[in-house]
């Protein structure tokens, strides 16, 4: 069969458009595609919610391809396995409580699952703001990660959704974006952003599913962005917690979506 470029193109287009069409009101929009934002992402979809993940970066997965220093493997606590072998990744006893992954099969694996489960991840698109009413966070506005990086001057467009989870690690962007426009409104201690502490995985991981919660109507926060936000300490390349946390946001965003009038 002779191949022609036209519809290359055209296939492209149209499909693309057909998918960004389908989100522009959803359910969740979930910030980041780390291992919590897929875990999410995934539960969600599984349980019948429109939702989409937005990722900044052209690869998925945020801090796990790397493993810890580059070495490709991460660790898992015995608490957290179930989440592992639900989704279909292989893991290895290494001693009493302690099971190791491979980095790169967990990364593609959850991202596999996350979207086959029906929650669309769009790749290379940035969360610059949030979409904002009288009673909270109604949806992201976003551009492509491509326009930021380059200092083009481009409006941005928006994503209308009842809930958004910020699922961003360590840079806590859409709950920074919402602490400088309604300063001092965080459900926090201070009632800001109380930043990420030194490393101190065991009480990191206790903390970051303690800490997985709503933050200020409308926005949610999983994974690093939950301990950065209430002022937990980071724990390393252990991953329990940030898979824990993807399974908690989706389930308080499940009933947050239930409790609003449809
Ligand atoms: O950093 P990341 O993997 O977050 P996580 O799910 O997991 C944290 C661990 O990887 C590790 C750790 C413990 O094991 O401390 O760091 O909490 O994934 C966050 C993703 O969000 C993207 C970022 O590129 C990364 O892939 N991201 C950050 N800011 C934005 C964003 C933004 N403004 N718009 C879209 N994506």
């Amino acid at each position: 069969m002779p191949l022609d470029e036209r519809i290359i193109t055209k296939a492209i287009i149209d499909r693309y458009f057909e998918k960004i069409r389908g989100i522009l009101n959803l359910d969740a929009a979930i910030v980041g595609a780390g291992p919590a934002g897929l875990v999410a992402g995934y539960c969600l979809a599984s349980a019948g919610k429109k939702v989409a993940v937005f990722e900044r970066k052209l690869s998925v997965g945020g801090g796990m391809w790397g493993g810890g220093m580059l070495f490709n493997e991460i660790v898992v606590q015995e608490e957290a396995c179930h989440v592992l072998e639900e989704l279909g990744v292989s893991t290895r006893l290494y001693q009493e409580g302690y099971y190791t992954a491979d980095a790169v099969e967990t990364a593609s694996t959850l991202t596999s699952r996350c979207v086959k489960a029906g929650a669309p991840i769009f790749n290379a698109l940035s969360v610059e703001d949030v979409v904002m009413r009288p009673e909270g966070i109604v949806g992201l506005v976003v551009n492509w990660t491509a326009v930021n990086m380059a200092g083009l001057h481009v409006d941005p467009l928006a994503i209308r959704a009842r809930a958004v989870i910020d699922a961003t690690g360590h840079d806590t962007e859409v709950v920074s974006v919402v602490q400088k426009k309604v300063p001092g409104r965080l459900k926090t201690p201070s009632g800001s952003l109380e930043g990420e502490k030194s490393m101190w995985s065991d009480e990191a991981e206790r903390l970051t599913l303690e800490n997985t919660r709503d933050v200020f109507p409308g926005l949610f926060v999983a994974g690093m962005a939950a301990n950065a936000t209430f002022g937990g300490p980071r724990m390393g390349p252990i991953f329990g917690g940030m898979l824990l946390s993807g399974k908690k946001v989706a389930e308080l965003v499940f009933a947050y979506l239930e409790s609003l009038p449809k």
